[in-house]
């Protein structure tokens, strides 16, 4: 359970900050029952390894497998709801003047929860493109003109390529544009709010430690130390569902 005084704390750093930079991962949908990202994957792809498909070379090595992982995925993350943890980092938005969401999530839970200011640093599985890019970097494809839950990627409707999700896979580059509004965002908030990551992937990992070196209070949510821990000014050691919910009332309070 978390100190109310640590939470006070943190409390106290959000509602003075005349900016907050959020940046989530893969724990703050865990409590919607979104598998995050070192877990084991669930029953059929138990035995592949994300950092195996999430990659050009497993798309071009295998697409209909990369296809149908992203549509086991896709499902699932549209079956569930945003939980809490998610309702709550929209509640800060609607309580703060600018509070601004950065999530290496690709499932949407952010947008779902009533978030407006979201970057989607790794892009979403809801939205496809085209693989050869055929009209500019990204080549979306609307979503009612394609068969997403074909077992073959589908051709571009424009150049007969294959589509594929319009996530960052490792090796390639963020969207345009969002690593600098996150680098931008880091230097200029007073605070920023790390949940529901482990900070092993990079450049996301580096946030963090731009922020605090920029002279962000720098506050993690997360059940058990990670690679941010260190980085970290205040630690709210618990599972975003329950933890951001407390926070946001003590935000509240002080307002
Ligand atoms: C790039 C989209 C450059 C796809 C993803 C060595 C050093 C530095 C970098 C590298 C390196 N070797 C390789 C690299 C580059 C690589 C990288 O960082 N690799 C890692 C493995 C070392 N990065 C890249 O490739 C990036 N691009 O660098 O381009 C470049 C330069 C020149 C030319 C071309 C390119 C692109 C990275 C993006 C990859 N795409 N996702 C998809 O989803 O399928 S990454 C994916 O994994 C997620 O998006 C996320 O980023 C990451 C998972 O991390 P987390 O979200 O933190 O999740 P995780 O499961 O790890 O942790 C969950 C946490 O939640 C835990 O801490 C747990 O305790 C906590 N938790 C659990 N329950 C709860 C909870 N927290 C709160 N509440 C709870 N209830």
């Amino acid at each position: 359970m978390v100190d109310q005084a640590v939470l006070a704390a943190a409390a106290d750093a959000l509602a003075r900050a005349d900016r907050v930079m959020v940046a989530s991962g893969a724990g703050i949908s865990k409590e919607s029952g979104v598998p995050t990202f070192r877990e084991a994957q669930t029953g059929l792809w138990a035995r592949y390894d994300p950092h195996e498909l999430a990659t050009p070379g497993a798309f071009r090595r295998d697409p209909d497998l990369v296809w149908q992982w992203y549509r086991m995925r896709r499902r699932l993350v549209e079956a569930v709801e945003p939980n809490p943890g998610h309702r709550a980092v929209a509640a800060l938005e609607r309580l703060l003047p600018a509070v601004e969401v950065f999530t290496q999530n690709v499932d949407g839970l952010h947008v779902a929860a009533g978030s407006e200011n979201v970057v989607e640093l790794h892009g979403s599985l809801r939205r496809f493109k085209c693989s050869a890019g055929c009209r500019g970097e990204p080549t979306v494809i609307p979503f009612d003109a394609l068969d997403a839950e074909a077992d073959h990627a589908p051709p571009c409707p424009h150049c007969g390529a294959r589509l594929r999700p319009d996530v960052v896979w490792f090796g390639e580059m963020l969207p345009p544009g969002a690593l600098e509004r996150a680098y931008e965002a880091a230097e200029a908030c007073g605070a920023m709010l790390v949940v529901g990551t482990s900070g092993v992937v990079q450049p996301a990992a580096s946030l963090p430690v731009v922020a605090r070196r920029a002279g962000a209070t720098v506050i993690e949510v997360n059940p058990v130390p990670t690679e941010i821990s260190d980085v970290a000014h205040i630690i709210l050691r618990g599972p975003s569902g329950e933890v951001l919910p407390r926070l946001v009332d003590a935000v509240r309070a002080r307002l």
